[in-house]
Parts: structure tokens; sequence; C-alpha cells
């Protein structure tokens, strides 16, 4: 452990920069062993500080080493300057100047992959959230935006392709024989969107012409072994201007839009103005070599970035506790342009089941923080699903009180206002306000309260006055860092089914109509709806209309009701959910108990109608097929036994393959496309369902189907039908599982990214000795510590792995303490990020979260990077 701990920055001290830097001048000498920086910042004191005496601090990292500094023309002496682990300081400025500065850095030992460091044999950069101080000394947050000009000077052989934000102004030759380019971005920003690139890399051209005829100039880079597998990310980079003009009137506002693919990367993707920076497993896309989910990844996170240039660039963040301000927003932009790419009903259940297994499990743990985080330790840290996901939450919500209209005014108003500017989460509400009319002062509380709310339901019909009244009371669980909690603004669109399943119009507030969206405020409220002529079911938090949990005691009968016929895709997902949720709970008790498992299920039931409907959706059945995730049976367990939840999911699967065998095999058949391969949603639906059917019908004793995957896994011509046999034969424990597993790689080991496919799976398979196999998988000529891609792969896999990662002796527990400690010094982010499992030990049956708990305090003891010190200091407080 250190001697001193590191500390804490609060919101609540939050002031204005007390330095500006208007213009900032970059040059990069990039060479093998050391760069050098040299920056020119033009300052002046901020005249809204106040103060004209204060000092200039500067943030720096400690692989940055000073050369020379000077104000003006004056080279200051050691003297007149102090240099700490992290600040620059000098004590005396005058009020406008040209601070000179030389650094020198080692990109090539930059294993943290923050601020500039070598991937491959290129450079690259990463500089969200305070990589830009691994660069040079700078006033590195958001709210200090400058101007930027960047020169770069390199080998033109090693490096052809020399990138920074911008435009290319020019291009030379220095006296030395080497190569430089300058470039310009006219648009002010903060460092963390400052990037640089170079490299021998290849290219792909396109042209977008905007809504005012502007021609912007596309380009995608990449290795030249990969160049083949940008033309998806490119057409999803036109679809997503397009969207971004007519959903939202955004147009892109420099000639040149440039995206570059690196293969070390801690995070999916950057939004650098002018130049994003990609994981290549993020835009890199091959019928032969990519799954469907992985194509509309690649659609979603190109929309995201590209998005970020209104929202996220135009207009910035203020400081970096208001990040949800440029996250929530563009999530939730980037899924209204999927929903409307594919279909909005599939769309919707994907990012729900998302938020719900892993959303809510953050928000009930030690990492709890509400959308607005009130402190940090480590910004990085922050770049969470609750500020992402929950996030874009809050803006749907926002979208469901204004409506699309009033909504969208709102939007407008919010960029008009505040473009070019770095602003806060209460200024995005404001311009919603403003636009619309609509008081969203109690509607704030969403972004200061952190945790779930459980909205209990009760009802009572009066079939003599037609009344119906639903009692909802609304509570969000308590936690150390927040003891009392207050009621929240919640939105609740709903309606009513009669007991054949029809929509009943009732009225509510004088208004008749199908679907009613009620305003939840107070602790506890009754909503009374009359005309109403029949028991109803109630459908509540249609489309999931607010983050919560709901608990409305619905029989069965109700749950296959809503299943069956509710207007609401997403609710009929929700019910069967619900439903197997309440079987498998059943069956986890028995296991628990160490009883022999059984039910009599209604599921099944309602499965078999399901099959027979030829009428859906096949991706809908597909996702209604899915039975609840380990993970998110864990989320919802209040105390979480993993053996006892793989038992009865396994159980329970294999009970209703059998039931179901022959629907199995022929929606195996009625789905199999023959062809070639798009990744269309309609063929992607074709896809799910086909496999969704395969991996139930090898859970049988059917010959056929296990001859089926084995053939499916040779022949196909995709990697989704391929990956899904392989998948399925994996987890059902096929005979020639191991076999295929091998040829697999043996296929793919020139592929990294279908690599990183075969690592997770190994990781996650499941089997007695599924440790030693995972520190062979360690040293394996595939695997590689320094690369975020194939960590995640082998051990955020070994996290999921029931029997390796529980395993009642700890060894699992412990194996990943090990690695967290090693990676805490190679790169803190990722070291951090793989702390998440560990951080449920209060939730684990007490033998195991014990152990858990022994680890973590292990840790501790280390002497720790900021970013793990935090996970694992909240977690044991
Ligand atoms: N702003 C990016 C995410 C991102 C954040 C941090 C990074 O490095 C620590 C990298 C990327 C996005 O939302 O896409
Ligand atoms: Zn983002």
């Amino acid at each position: 452990m250190k001697d001193s701990q590191p500390s804490t920055i609060y919101l609540k001290d939050y002031q204005v920069p007390p330095y500006l830097i208007d213009k900032t001048e970059l040059t990069f000498d990039l060479d093998e062993t050391t760069t050098v920086v040299t920056s020119r910042l033009h300052m002046r004191r901020n005249p809204e500080f106040g103060l004209s005496t204060t000092p200039l601090v500067l943030d720096s990292g400690v692989d940055v080493k000073l050369i020379a500094l000077a104000i003006d023309d004056y080279t200051l002496p050691e003297e007149e300057y102090r240099l700490s682990e992290n600040q620059l300081i000098i004590s005396a400025t005058p009020d406008v100047f040209i601070l000179t500065c030389e650094t020198l850095i080692e990109p090539q030992n930059n294993t943290r992959l923050e601020g500039l460091y070598r991937s491959s044999s290129m450079f690259c950069t990463q500089c969200e959230a305070e990589g830009f101080r691994h660069i040079t000394f700078y006033l590195d947050r958001p709210d200090v935006m400058s101007i930027f000009t960047t020169t770069i000077i390199g080998d033109e052989s090693r490096y052809p392709v020399m990138l920074s934000n911008g435009n290319e102004i020019e291009r030379g030759k220095t006296d030395e024989g080497k190569t430089f380019v300058v470039w310009h971005d006219p648009f002010p920003k903060p460092a963390y969107l400052f990037a640089l690139v170079a490299g021998d890399l290849e290219v792909k051209n396109d042209v977008f012409v905007t809504q005012s005829n502007k021609e912007v100039k596309l380009q995608i880079f990449t290795e030249s072994h990969n160049l083949d597998k940008v033309d998806y990310a490119m057409e999803a980079l036109k679809r997503s201007m397009r969207w971004d003009e007519t959903a939202y009137g955004r147009e892109y506002d420099l000639d040149i839009f440039m995206i570059v693919a690196v293969d070390d990367f801690n995070m999916g993707a950057m939004e650098n103005k002018g130049l994003n920076i990609f994981n290549s497993s993020c835009l890199l896309a091959s019928p032969k070599t990519t799954t469907d989910d992985s194509y509309l990844r690649v659609e979603a996170i190109v929309a995201h970035e590209y998005f970020h240039n209104w929202s996220g660039n135009r207009v910035t963040c203020r400081d970096w506790f208001q990040l949800s301000l440029k996250e929530g927003f563009t999530v939730f932009r980037d899924q209204s342009f999927s929903a409307d790419m594919h279909s909005e009903t599939v769309k919707r259940v994907e990012d729900v089941s998302f938020l719900r297994t892993a959303q809510f499990a953050e928000d009930a743990g030690p990492m709890a923080h509400p959308v607005r985080p009130a402190s940090f330790i480590e910004i990085s840290n922050f770049y969470t699903l609750t500020v992402y996901e929950k996030g874009s939450e809050i803006v749907r919500m926002i979208h469901t009180l204004l409506g699309a209209e009033k909504f969208r005014a709102g939007s407008d108003l919010y960029f008009e206002r505040h473009d070019g500017q770095a602003v806060t989460c209460d200024d995005f509400v404001s311009a919603m306000e403003d636009a619309s009319g609509v008081d969203l002062t109690h509607f704030k509380r969403w972004y200061s309260q952190s945790g779930t709310p459980v909205i209990e339901v009760t009802d009572e019909f009066d079939a003599a006055s037609g009344v119906y009244r639903l009692t909802m009371t609304q509570h969000t669980p308590e936690t150390a860092a927040q003891p009392v909690t207050l009621p929240l603004h919640i939105p609740v669109k709903m309606g009513l089914l009669d007991p054949n399943g029809q929509e009943i119009s009732a009225y509510f507030n004088g208004q008749e109509s199908q679907e009613h969206v009620l305003h939840l405020t107070a602790e506890s409220q009754v909503f009374e709806f009359t005309g109403v002529t029949t028991q109803p079911v109630p459908s509540l938090f249609r489309s999931f209309s607010a983050p919560i949990k709901l608990r409305y005691d619905y029989s069965s009968e109700d749950l296959l009701l809503l299943m069956s016929s509710d207007s609401d895709g997403f609710n009929r997902w929700s019910a069967a959910q619900q439903l197997a949720v309440n079987e498998l709970t059943v069956l986890i008790n028995q296991a628990i108990a160490k009883q022999a498992l059984s039910i009599d299920s209604q599921l099944v039931k309602g499965f078999k109608n399901l099959l027979e409907n030829k009428e859906l959706d096949p991706a809908m059945v597909a996702l209604i097929l899915a039975l609840p995730s380990q993970a998110y049976l864990s989320e919802l367990a209040e105390t979480i036994y993993p053996a006892a939840i793989k038992e009865a999911r396994g159980f329970f699967k294999k009970l209703i393959a059998k039931e179901l065998e022959e629907d199995f095999g022929r929606l195996y058949r009625e789905h199999h496309l023959e062809g070639e391969y798009s990744p269309q949603a309609k063929d992607i639906a074709h896809r799910s369902l086909k496999n969704m059917a395969l991996s139930y019908w090898l859970e049988t004793d059917s010959e056929l189907a296990h001859q089926t995957v084995k053939t499916q896994f040779e022949s196909a011509n995709n990697m989704t039908d391929q990956f899904a046999a392989l998948s399925s034969a994996v987890h059902s424990q096929h005979e020639d599982a191991e076999n295929m597993l091998a040829s697999f790689y043996e296929q793919w080991q020139h592929e990294p990214l279908v690599v990183i496919k075969w690592l997770m799976l190994s990781a996650n398979q499941e089997a007695a000795d599924a440790l030693s196999r995972v520190k062979g998988l360690m040293e394996h000529e595939a695997f590689d510590l320094k690369n975020p891609n194939k960590v995640r792969s082998v051990l955020g896999g070994f996290g999921q792995n029931v029997s390796g990662f529980h395993h009642e002796d700890g060894s699992g527990y412990a194996f990943l303490a090990d690695q967290i400690i090693v990676l805490n010094k190679l790169n803190p982010q990722i070291a951090s990020r793989l702390c998440t499992p560990l951080t449920r030990w209060k939730k684990l049956q007490p033998e195991l979260g014990q152990k858990m708990k022994g680890q973590l305090e292990r840790i501790l003891k280390e002497d720790l990077s900021k970013d793990v010190y935090e996970v694992i200091s909240k977690c044991l407080a």
C-alpha cells in the first residue's frame, strides 16, 4: 500500500479555469526511441476567474520529461517553476503570453495506452479523459477550449501517413530530410479531443454530400491487410451522417472526416474531432470473419462516434462530472439510429436486457454512482454503464415526457444556444424545458440520485362502477453513500388488456385512450381509470418507459396473455422473461436446497404457441426463447448461488428442448438461409432464430441435431453460423467440441479479430479443469497481455465461467487477483475494469463471498494505481 492515498475530487469544488489557452501549436518529432513534443500555448488569464495573481498550474504525467520552458522569449530557469509528479507550477506570469515547452516522451514504452503510444507499427493517441497530460504540460480539462495547429515530423518510409485533427494545410521536407505535415482544426476544442496517427496505412476513400450540398471527403485508414474489411463501416458512416441531418438537423462541419483502426485500444472507439480512432474490433467487418452481432456493433459505434461531433465536440462538457451530458445523449442518439435502421422492438429489447443485467448490478454494488457523479478518484472509472446506458434512459424519459416534436425543439435549442461551449447537464435540461414549456425541476433528480427505483403496483377493479385503480409506490434503495433517497418523477407508459388479450380503451383524467403516460411523482399514488367493463391485466412500463424494477403480482396466466397479445412488443418479451424468471427461481431454490429439480412449466406452453405462430418476427421469437442469463439471474437474486443458477438454467433448457424437440428441428430447417450472406435485419432475424433453435435442439438426444451442428460448423459461408455452431457445441458439451475448437483456431489463427472470439469462448468453456485451461490460454501463442482485446477475452470470459471462476476452493478468484496485480502496473484502466466480477462479493453465497473478499484485501496491500485503488477500496468500504 502507498503511504498516502489518492485524493477524491468533488463536483462542488468546481471553479472556472484561472487561465485560458486561445491557440495551441504542437510539433511532434516522431522517433523510434524518443518523441520530442514542442508546444506553444497562447495563454491569458481568465477574466472570469477574478484573482490576477494565481499561479499557472499545468497538468502533467510522470512519463513526460521537461527539456525547456519559456514564457514569450524568456527561458525560465529552474528556480522559477516547480515540477511535481503531476503538476508544473509557474508562480509568476504576465496577463497575456506564449508559453513554450519542450518535452520528451517514449511512446513505445507506453503500455497504459493513454496519451501517445505505439500499436503494431503505428503511433496513435488516446486523450480522453486525461491522456493529453501524458503528451505535454497543459490545462487538461474540458472547459479549456483551444484552436489546435499540429505539425508532425517523421520518416516518410515508416510513416507515409501522418494525421491529426482538422484539415491538412501544409506538407514538406525538413532540413534533415524528414517529412512534415501541418494540420489545422478551426474549431476550438478541449485537449481530450486531440488526436494524432502516424504509420504505414492504407486508405479507403469516399465522399458524402451534406444537406447543404457541401462535399465531405471520407477516409478510413487501416493496415493494408485489413483494407478489405472497411466497406461496411464506410456505408454505416454515410447512413449516420444522413440520419443526423434528418433526425436532428445536424450537418458535418469540416471538409474531411477520417477514421483509423488500431489493434491496441482500451475502449471501443474515440470521437476525436475529424479523426475518430477505433478499436479494430469495432470497425472491421467481413462476412467470413464477423458475426451479425459484431456487424450491428460496428454500425452502432461508427454512428455513436460520428454523432459526438455535435453532442460532445461542438457542445462539450464543462467538467468530467458532466460526462453523461455527451455520453447519455449520444447513446440515446445511436440507439435511436439503430432502431431506425433495423427493428425498433428488437433494439429496445437488446438494450434493456443489457441495462437490466449489467447497469442494475452496478447500481446496486459498491461502485454505484449517480448519472452525474458528485465525486471520483479516477475519472477513467466513470466511463460506466450508469453514465452511458442509464444516462441514455434519462434522455429517453425526457423524450417521453416532451413528445417527439418538443424534444427535437429542445435539442435544436440546446445546440444553438451552446455551440462552441463547455456546459452542464443542467444546461441540457434547461434547453429542453425552455423549448417545450415542460417543467423538469423534479425530474432532474434522476441525475443526482443513484440506485434503481423499485415500483410496487397493486390494483383493484370495481365491476359495478367500471372503475379500475392502480396504486403505485416507489422506493429507491438507500446505500451507505446515499442514506436518504427521494421519490423521482417516473413516466409510466401503460395500457390495459381484457381477458381475451384485446386492448381496453379506458378514461384517464377525462381522456379516452388505449395507451396512457402516467406521471408517478410521489412516494405513493393512485391512478383511476373509468369505463372499464372487465377485470383487466395491466401492461405496465411499455417500451420500458423508465429504468426501474417493477413488482406486480402477475399470475402465470396473466404473463402468458401479455406474452401472446400485448400490443407492445417490448412487453410481450418482458412477460416471457418474467415467466421464465419465476419458473427458474423455483428451480434455483430447489438446487440450493440440493433437491431434485422439477417443474410443471407454463412457459413451455407459451413457447409452444409462439413457435407455431408464423406471423411473428423471427428475431423477436429468438429473443423470447433466450432464457434469462446467468448474469441477470444473479442480479435478481438476493444472494447469488452461481452453481445453483447454472444447474437450474441447464435443467430448464433441456426440459424445454425435450418438450419442443420437433419444433426446434422444424424451425432450424425453416429459417436456414441459402445464398450470399448479408447483414440486413431480415437475414439476421432468420439466422438468430435458426441458431437459437439449434442450441435447444442440441440439448436433446437427436442424432440429427448432433450431426447438423458439425455440418453447419464445417460448411457455413459466414462467421455468424460458424461461430454459433461452435458455441452451441461447446456449451452443450458436444463430444466433438474440443476438435471443433482446435480446428477453428487452426483455420483462423491469422485473423486477430476471430482469435479474440476463440479466446473468449475457450475461456468461457465450463469444465472441471477450467482454471488450468485458462492458464494454458495465457501461455498460448495467440495471447498477449499488452493487448486489451485479448485480455478482455480471456479474463473477461473466465469471469463468466461458473465452474472455473467460482470454484469452491477460491482458486478462480485468486487467479483473477494475480492478473489484476500484474495489469495494475501495465495498464491501470484495463486492470480496474477486470475488477468488476470481484465487486459482487457481498451478494455471493457466504463461503464464496469471504474467499473473494480475501482476494480484494490482498490486492489492496499492493502499490496500486488510482484506477484499481478506487474500485478495490470502495468494494471493501
Ligand atoms: N468517448 C468515447 C469513449 C472513450 C472513453 C475513454 C477512452 O479512453 C480512456 C476511450 C474512449 C466514446 O464514448 O465513444
Ligand atoms: Zn461516447
